[in-house]
């Protein structure tokens, strides 16, 4: 019998769902930070075994805010949840749920769909407050596994929750070619990798105003190395130069990080040019936004 379905990945900001997803994938196609809100769109990542094809769907941390960068990427959550097979829940030591969580929860529930709770970071608890977090998720919803890891330090982890998750799936049909590992373009990809450096390099709350896009990318034959020219998107002046960095040395380095990483995922050469870019209020502006942040508009 072969096995199919869309698992959605869902849960607070920071807990680990973007680390899952790039753990079962094997490859890294999702950004990670220890800063929470780094995911702000949907990424998918297809996993096919023999007799198998799971299409995860990684989404931004559940987040209740009023800005509207935050309820844009609440629409890639409700999208997720509009159409799958199997939600897996994620949590980690803080095993925070909060009427947002809630709501989500409820609509899992009232879709009748099945559930795995992830209970991640393990290696940060006591068994008796893994106990309390149990304790918490399980008298508000109900799922049909529960499982306790650590993605970072069990050598396990990816195993145990793959063998979970084929064993809820049902029957069904190869949705994508073999080939495939995501359906996300290069050109995101490789944007997202920029993002992160940022997040992880600049402090405070700068990287939450700051988008990246791939304007160009060619191969030079000559050079034997691919041309990429990025835009770092900012809102004000004073995050540019913070962004550029005395001498230019905070870009330098934000750029040679990224650099290396986008050669190892593109496996050639890469000269990466970047420019910071002031687009003011861009955060409040719909359709900045998801040009921006989703390639697809
Ligand atoms: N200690 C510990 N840290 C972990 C574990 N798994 C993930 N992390 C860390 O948790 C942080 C958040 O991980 P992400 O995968 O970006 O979390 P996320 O849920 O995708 O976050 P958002 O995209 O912001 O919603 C990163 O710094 C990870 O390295 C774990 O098992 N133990
Ligand atoms: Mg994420």
């Amino acid at each position: 019998m072969f096995k199919s379905g869309f698992v959605a990945i869902i849960g607070k900001p920071n807990v680990g769902k973007s680390t899952l997803l790039n753990l079962l994938i094997g490859e890294k196609i999702a950004i990670v930070s220890h800063k929470p809100q780094a995911t702000r769109k949907s990424v998918k990542g297809i996993l096919n075994g023999e007799n198998y094809q799971i299409i995860f769907v990684d989404t931004p941390g559940i987040h209740e805010s009023q800005k509207k960068l935050n309820q844009v990427m609440r629409k890639y959550i409700d999208e997720a949840l509009e159409d799958f097979d199997l939600a897996l829940v994620m949590t980690d030591n803080h095993g925070e749920i909060d009427e947002v969580l809630e709501e989500y929860l409820a609509k899992i529930k009232q879709k009748n769909k099945k559930s795995i709770l992830v209970i991640n970071k393990t290696d940060l608890m006591t068994k008796e407050q893994i106990e309390e977090i149990k304790e918490k998720f399980t008298s508000r919803a109900n799922f049909n596994v529960i499982l306790e890891v650590s993605l970072i330090k069990d050598p396990d982890a990816k195993e145990k929750i793959l063998n979970a998750i084929l064993e809820l799936l049902e029957e069904g049909p190869k949705y994508f070619e073999d080939d495939i590992i995501s359906t996300e373009t290069e050109r995101f990809i490789i944007a997202e990798i920029i993002r992160e450096k940022i997040m992880n390099n600049v402090a405070k709350e700068i990287p939450y105003h700051v988008a990246v896009t791939v304007e160009e990318m060619k191969y030079r034959e000559e050079k034997d190395l691919y041309y990429i020219r990025a835009n770092i998107i900012v809102e004000r002046r004073a995050h540019k130069m913070i962004i550029i960095g005395e001498n230019g040395r905070l870009i330098k380095e934000i750029g040679k990080q990224a650099r290396e990483e986008i050669e190892a995922f593109l496996k050639t050469k890469v000269y990466l040019d970047l420019w910071v870019k002031i687009k003011e209020h861009w955060t409040k502006k719909e359709p900045l936004i998801k040009e921006y942040i989703d390639p697809r508009f």
